[in-house]
C-alpha cells in the first residue's frame, strides 16, 4: 500500500458557548503547543495553519426555550463553515481543533458546501443528536447532528442564529462509534431515522477491527465518498483522556481510539477531521491535562498517516559502511 501525501489545513476554533464549562476554548492552542504541526510535518504532511477564529458575542443572547446562547453558537458556526469551505477550496484536508462539539455544525456544513455527498463518522461517548426541543440540558453541543440530518427536519424549530443552516446529511450517511451515554430522546431518534451505531457494547462484541470493517462497508455501500471524522475526545476512556467536560467511564482504549483513525486514513477518503472537547480546566492534575492532549495529538497523527508498524520516507536508504 503506497502511503499518500497529506496536505492538512488547520483551523482553531476556541469556542465554548455550546456548553457551560469554560476551558474548552483553550483546546486549539494546547494541541498546537504539544507540537502538532511539527509532528505532522515529521511524518511527511504538508501543513498550513489558518490560525484561530475570533468569535463575537451577539448582544442579548437570551435562551430560546431551554436552548442556551443560540445566537452566539449560530454565528460562531457560520464563521467556521466559511473557514472550512475555504480550506477545502484550497485543496487541504481540513483539521478543526475545538472547542466544544457544537462546532461540528459549522465544520460539517462548510465541508458539505465544497464536497457534495459526505459520509460522517462520529466518535463520541454521546450521540449529540438531541433536537432543541428534546434536549434537557439546553446545551447545543448535545444537539449538532439534529441540525444537519434531513430526516429530522420535521422535528426542528427555527432558532435565531441558525437561518443559514440547511441539513446536508442523510441518516444513512452517519455512523456512530463509542456510544455509552445516550438520552432516551436520542435513542428514540436513532431508531426513528435509522442511524448505524456501534455503541461500546458492539465494540466489546465485535472488536474494533470488525467495527471498522462494518463502518467502512456502511459508509461506502452507496459509493466512495469523502469522509468527515468528528472525534470527541470523550469517546476515549477517562483513563487516557480525563480532561474533558463530560467524561464517561467504560470508553475506548487508547489502542481502539487510534485504530479508528488508522483505518479511516487507509481509505484515502478522509476529507475533514474535527478534534473537540479537550478541556484543561477539567483535568485534576497537570498530568491529566497532558495525557488528554497527547491522546488528542495521537488521534490526529493517526488520521494523517502515522502507523504504529513504523514507516520510512520514499528514497530512504541505510547508511553505507
Ligand atoms: N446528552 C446530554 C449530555 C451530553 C451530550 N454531549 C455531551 N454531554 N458532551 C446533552 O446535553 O444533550
Ligand atoms: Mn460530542
Ligand atoms: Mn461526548
Amino acid at each position: 500500500h503506497k502511503r499518500p501525501h497529506h496536505s492538512v489545513g488547520i483551523i482553531g476554533a476556541p469556542f465554548s458557548k455550546g456548553q457551560r464549562k469554560d476551558g474548552v476554548e483553550k483546546g486549539p492552542d494546547l494541541i498546537r503547543n504539544a507540537g502538532l504541526v511539527e509532528k505532522l510535518k515529521a511524518q511527511g504532511c504538508t501543513v498550513r495553519d489558518y490560525g484561530n477564529l475570533k468569535f463575537e458575542d451577539p448582544a442579548d443572547d437570551h435562551p430560546v426555550g431551554k436552548v442556551q446562547r443560540p445566537r452566539t453558537v449560530g454565528l460562531a458556526n457560520e464563521q467556521l463553515a466559511k473557514a472550512i469551505n475555504t480550506i477545502k477550496k484550497d485543496g487541504h484536508t481540513s483539521l478543526m481543533l475545538g472547542g466544544d462539539h457544537s462546532l461540528a455544525i459549522g465544520s460539517i456544513h462548510g465541508h458539505a458546501a465544497s464536497q457534495k455527498d459526505l459520509r460522517v463518522v462520529w466518535v463520541d461517548a454521546h450521540a449529540d443528536i438531541n433536537t432543541p426541543l428534546s434536549s434537557y440540558t439546553g446545551n447545543i453541543h448535545g444537539q449538532p447532528l439534529s441540525y444537519l440530518i434531513k430526516e429530522l427536519r420535521p422535528k426542528m424549530t427555527a432558532l435565531p442564529g441558525f437561518s443559514w443552516v440547511t441539513p446536508c446529511l442523510s441518516a444513512a450517511d452517519v455512523v456512530f462509534i463509542g456510544l455509552r451515554d445516550v438520552d432516551p430522546a436520542e435513542r428514540y431518534i436513532l431508531k426513528l431515522v435509522g442511524i448505524k451505531a456501534f455503541s461500546m457494547t458492539e465494540v466489546d462484541r465485535l472488536g474494533i477491527a470488525k467495527v471498522m470493517e462494518e463502518t467502512c462497508d456502511h459508509i461506502f455501500s452507496r459509493g466512495k465518498k469523502p469522509v468527515h471524522l468528528s472525534y470527541d475526545i470523550d469517546a476515549l476512556d477517562p483513563s487516557v483522556a480525563p480532561a474533558t467536560g463530560t467524561p464517561v467511564v467504560g470508553g475506548l482504549t487508547y489502542r481502539e481510539g487510534i485504530y479508528i483513525t488508522e483505518r479511516l486514513c487507509q481509505t484515502d477518503l478522509l476529507s475533514a477531521v474535527d478534534l473537540v472537547e479537550v478541556n484543561p480546566k477539567q483535568g485534576k492534575t497537570e498530568s491529566e491535562v497532558s495525557s488528554t492532549v497527547n491522546s488528542a495529538v495521537d488521534v490526529i497523527l493517526g488520521c494523517f498517516g502515522r502507523v504504529r508498524e513504523g514507516s520510512f520516507p520514499a528514497g530512504y536508504t541505510l547508511p553505507q559502511p
